[in-house]
């Protein structure tokens, strides 16, 4: 669990990607892509170029999820309940795909905050998006 300066490093950087929620996570979303080729295969149906519609509104989903998370930071596997079935049960993806999106979410923020992105910062995101990757693949076992 997050203590809670790391909980308020979370809430004060989110509130910056907030507005750019797309832009982040469609470029988040294109860093997986471009880096783990193999991550292609679960969207055979998408249009992959750079900036395409598919990619910014899956980057948008995914960021917003992200924002419920934020939310309710307390309870993170309330929030995300019906997300964690749908990649569990329906998605099926590999747990390690998790922790690369991750990855590249972390990389997409800093990219664009680098002031703000200190080591705190990015130790309480990089805690945050574990704890997110934990729940969406729990209901695998
Ligand atoms: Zn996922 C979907 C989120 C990870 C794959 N996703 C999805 C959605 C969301 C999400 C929100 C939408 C849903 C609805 O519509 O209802 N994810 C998410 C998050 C994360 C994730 C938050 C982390 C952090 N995913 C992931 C991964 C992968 C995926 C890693 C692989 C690689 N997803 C996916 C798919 C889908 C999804 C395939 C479906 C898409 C379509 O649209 O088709």
């Amino acid at each position: 669990t997050l203590t809670q300066a790391e909980k308020a490093a979370v809430v004060t950087i989110w509130a910056k990607v907030a507005p750019q929620a797309e832009a982040i996570g469609a470029e988040s979303l294109e860093r997986l892509f471009l880096s783990y080729p193999p991550t292609k295969t679960y969207f055979p149906h998408f249009d992959l170029s750079q900036g395409s519609a598919q990619l910014r509104g899956h980057g948008f989903k995914v960021m917003n999820a992200i924002g419920e998370a934020v939310k309710n930071i307390d309870n993170i596997r309330g929030a995300l309940t019906k997300l964690s079935e749908l990649h569990a049960y329906i998605l099926r993806v590999d747990p390690v795909n998790f922790k690369l999106l991750s990855h590249c979410i972390l990389c997409s923020v800093a990219a664009h905050y680098p002031s703000e992105f200190t080591p705190e910062v990015h130790a309480a995101w990089d805690k945050f998006l574990s704890s997110i990757s934990s729940v969406l693949t729990e209901k695998y076992r």
